[in-house]
């Protein structure tokens, strides 16, 4: 599961702005993994928001991944589920999926991810990068040192999670992520479009650059 600029959705950072709106000129800005995550959302409002989404990120190309919900990720046929260490495990949400879909795992540390490895994870998220105003229950910070530990120790694709700005990515890349996963530094730009396109470039570029 390659990715290069992921991004989540979180309407609280809308402006006003529709879902698809929004998502839309990610897309066109260069995301290539939208995740759909709203912790408030009833079980109604996400199936809602996840046939957006897959009309949207079929249209485009790109994947779709359901946060937490394996029955959302189900109805909606998404690409796959992003799980959290509290969540059902991997084999689980594999078993309910079936074949060929995308699992991701959280993680903060290198014992998490050898796990989520040894469990047969598509990717690790790994986070914070630095403290968020996003996800205030969050763990203690990783930051870009934490990426380079926990490259050395796994061969999975790390996406790179909290607190990420533009300015920020280029370390975390050269760290050793293979991808940088964004809230409110995309959804919440006043220009969301222009606001990918840059992350994105920077990822492109660093991902150039390495040996
Ligand atoms: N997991 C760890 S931090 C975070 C999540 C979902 C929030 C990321 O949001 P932002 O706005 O990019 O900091
Ligand atoms: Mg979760």
């Amino acid at each position: 599961m390659d990715t290069r600029l992921y991004v989540i959705t979180g309407h609280a950072f809308y402006k006003g702005r529709s879902l698809e709106d929004v998502i839309a000129a990610a897309i066109r800005g260069g995301a290539d993994c939208i995740q759909l995550r709203e912790k408030d959302y009833t079980g109604r409002q996400l199936l809602e928001a996840g046939h957006v989404l897959r009309r949207l990120t079929r249209e485009a190309g790109v994947n779709l991944i359901i946060n937490d919900r394996i029955d959302v990720a189900k109805a909606v046929d998404a690409d796959g589920v992003h799980l959290g260490q509290g969540d059902l495990p991997i084999e689980v949400a594999r078993e309910i999926l079936g074949a060929g879909k995308i699992v991701g795992v959280s993680t903060h540390n290198v014992e998490e991810a050898l796990a989520a490895e040894r469990a047969g994870a598509d990717y690790i998220g790994l986070g914070p990068m630095k403290p968020t105003q996003t996800k205030l229950d969050t763990d203690p910070v990783v930051g870009p040192a934490g990426v380079l530990a926990v490259r050395r120790a796994v061969q999975l694709p790390i996406v790179a999670i909290g607190g990420i700005k533009a300015e920020d990515t280029a370390e975390i890349i050269r760290n050793g992520a293979n991808s940088v996963a964004v809230i409110s530094a995309v959804v919440g730009a006043e220009d969301v479009e222009t606001a990918a396109r840059v992350i994105r470039g920077i990822v492109d570029r660093e991902r150039g650059n390495r040996a």
